[in-house]
């Protein structure tokens, strides 16, 4: 059995970004709108005003500032809010394949790795572009990789923490050289932007990480051990998928008045709930997990958190290290991306990892819906 290392990450953003004044002067024009058409349903009582929102509320509840989008125009756009993607022949690569692939580029350089040197690409991500042919699989033609495999997987929030440890288990088990593990999150896409409780969570961003044999090469990250949770959950969901028209009543043809289809089924969440629940049984997670690797919390040099809300996140390194932490413990990256769902603790890691000596170590750990939670606790080569 040859370990699995962490050699390289990458990352891709979009070139636009949102902030919070930007969203809620959206939404709030969108209140407004629907007010007034509603106005008399709402005297009625036949219909609810709906509440503005607040850019002041948005940073004190999650800390997010900005997010990036793969549209501006359309979230933005009160008549749509919804990005708009051109539709693609099948002869064209496929959006999430061509960012994943961005992220992948970007991954091999920083290793001086070519696609020849990797047999393996898993796509873990929230939300894959269709059933199949898998987006990994795409990615692998469009690498140019001559041999080998690849495969899509969903754990939500948790894909990329899920994907990476089966790829260094295929690594040790000698199925593969190296593996790439990509997280293509156009979170936009299924994010309902009329929501005043959950319009402002998430960004769009695509992440890679090249795992490889460590006897193949230097630096890089020593994976010291992997640990998956999951406990199922309704206080995230998302109940988009391919039944969903076989569940309309006969003589709906499925579309809503205004052209756009009944089936857009998006993401929904009892956020508080989630808080609450989760914090403990992530910090559980992530300590007992220390123990059995024997560390203590003074040998912990730093926590790559799944990037949701930043409260949160002070909560769970503050239990991991035992005392307040924050800060250069526990990175924050959400407050420039909002949630990237697979894709958050990554660029985490990504972007606040250079910094670290040999022999340092850390966690990265993902959680969300599911529920599900994973740690990588890595050493710096
Ligand atoms: N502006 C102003 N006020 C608001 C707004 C708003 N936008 N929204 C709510 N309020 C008000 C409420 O009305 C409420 O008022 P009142 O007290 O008078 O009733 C008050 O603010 C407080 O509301 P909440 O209790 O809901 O607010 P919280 O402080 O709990 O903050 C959060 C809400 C930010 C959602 C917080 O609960 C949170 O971050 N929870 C954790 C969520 C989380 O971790 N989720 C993970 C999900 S992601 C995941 O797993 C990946 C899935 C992949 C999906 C990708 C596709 C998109």
């Amino acid at each position: 059995m040859s370990a699995a290392v962490i050699r390289s990450t990458g990352l891709w953003r979009p070139e636009e970004s949102i902030s919070n004044d930007e969203l809620v002067a959206s939404f709030n024009a969108y209140v407004s709108a629907y007010n007034e058409a509603q106005a008399e349903a709402i005297e009625r009582g036949e219909a609810v005003a709906l509440s503005p929102s607040s850019a002041e509320f948005v940073e004190k509840a999650s800390g997010i500032k900005s997010r990036y989008v793969v549209d501006k125009a359309g979230v933005l756009d009160i008549k749509r809010m919804a990005p708009r993607i051109a539709p693609r022949s099948n002869d064209e690569i496929a959006i999430l394949a061509e960012i994943g692939l961005n992220a992948c580029r970007d991954a091999l350089a920083r290793a001086g790795r070519t696609p020849q040197d990797v047999d393996g690409v898993i796509v873990g991500a929230s939300n894959l572009q269709r059933a199949y042919p898998a987006v990994a699989i795409e990615i692998q033609d469009a690498l140019g990789m001559e041999d080998g495999f690849g495969f899509d997987m969903n754990v939500a929030c948790s894909s990329a923490t899920f994907a990476m440890q089966a790829a260094a288990d295929m690594i040790a088990q000698g199925h593969a050289r190296a593996i790439l593990v990509v997280n293509p999150e156009i979170c936009s896409a299924h994010l309902n932007w009329r929501d005043r409780d959950s319009h402002f969570i998430f960004g769009d961003v695509a992440t890679a990480i090249l795992l490889e044999r460590e006897d193949l090469g230097e630096g890089g990250w020593r994976i010291l051990g992997t640990r998956l949770r999951t406990k199922f959950s309704n206080n995230i969901r998302n109940n988009f998928g391919f039944l969903n028209r076989t569940e309309r009543a006969d003589g709906d043809d499925g579309v809503r008045a205004n052209g756009s289809p009944k089936d857009d089924k998006l993401f929904v969440q009892e956020g508080r709930k989630v808080f609450k629940e989760v914090v403990p049984m992530v910090s559980d997670m992530i300590r007992e997990h220390m123990e059995e690797l024997g560390l203590a919390p003074e040998q912990m040099r730093r926590v790559w958190l799944h990037q949701a809300n930043i409260n949160m996140n002070l909560m769970i390194a503050r239990k991991v290290f035992g005392r307040e932490a924050g800060g250069e413990d526990a990175p924050t990256i959400l407050d420039t991306f909002a949630n990237t769902s697979s894709a958050g603790s990554i660029i985490a890691f990504h972007l606040n990892s250079d910094d670290l000596s040999a022999g340092d170590k850390g966690v990265i750990c993902s959680f969300g819906a599911g529920y599900s939670a994973g740690s990588v606790f890595v050493e710096k080569l």
